[in-house]
């Protein structure tokens, strides 16, 4: 067991992101065992879903010619345009059935404001609307969280990076996570990462 205020994120280990799936991550299921064996070593352990509703703005299928993996602006910022992924209910959103889901203190959900997308388990991609994992966290007396899932550039890194900068100490597991890598998005995600000061383990 890990020092008592010690949380493990497992972000987003979803059918869709693995082999298969409308998004899929090189072997995004490959992790699943090793993740369900870390949960032993932690007093709380958070599951966080991507959640989209049909009409999600960051679905390529809802900008007119637009591909999917091209980028377009959004009133918060330049936002990626995805294949159509983790729609509320569907078998895509649902967690990989291997993933003992079962073992889950809570089950976050994110991405279901169809206006902004958001890749990070603490705040949406305008960088300003709270989830309330950090509060969530916080009453539980969590002061140090550990990240594993799906995927590493996106929203792995984009959850380690706002739990530093809420003061978390920050792990992320490269080994028991994987990544899309976009035009070069896994090595800046690391870099990213790295400035501050996330231990990539
Ligand atoms: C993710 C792209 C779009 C992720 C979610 O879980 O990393 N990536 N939605
Ligand atoms: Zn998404």
């Amino acid at each position: 067991m890990q020092d008592a205020p010690h949380a493990l994120l497992v972000i987003d280990v979803q059918n869709d992101f693995c082999p298969g799936g409308a998004l899929a991550v090189a072997e995004g299921d490959v992790i699943v065992p090793g993740i369900n064996a870390l949960m032993a070593d932690f007093a709380v352990v958070v599951l966080t879903q991507d959640w989209h509703p049909a009409t999600h703005s960051s679905f390529a299928s809802r900008h007119p010619g637009a591909a999917p993996f091209s980028e377009t602006r959004m009133p918060y910022g330049p936002q990626t345009l995805w294949p159509d992924h983790c729609i509320q209910n569907s078998t895509g959103a649902d967690f990989h059935p291997g993933l003992t889901a079962g073992r889950a203190d809570m089950i976050l959900r994110k991405g279901v404001n169809p206006a902004i997308d958001s890749y990070s388990a603490f705040f949406e991609n305008d960088r300003q609307t709270a989830t309330g994992l950090d509060g969530y966290l916080r009453s539980r007396g969590i002061t140090a969280v550990t990240l594993v899932g799906l995927a590493t550039d996106y929203c792995v890194a984009y959850s380690a990076l706002d739990a530093a900068r809420l003061g978390f100490a920050v792990t992320v597991r490269g080994d028991l996570c994987r990544a899309i890598d976009l035009n070069g998005s896994l090595s800046a995600a690391l870099v990213q990462m790295q400035e501050a000061g996330v231990t990539l383990a």
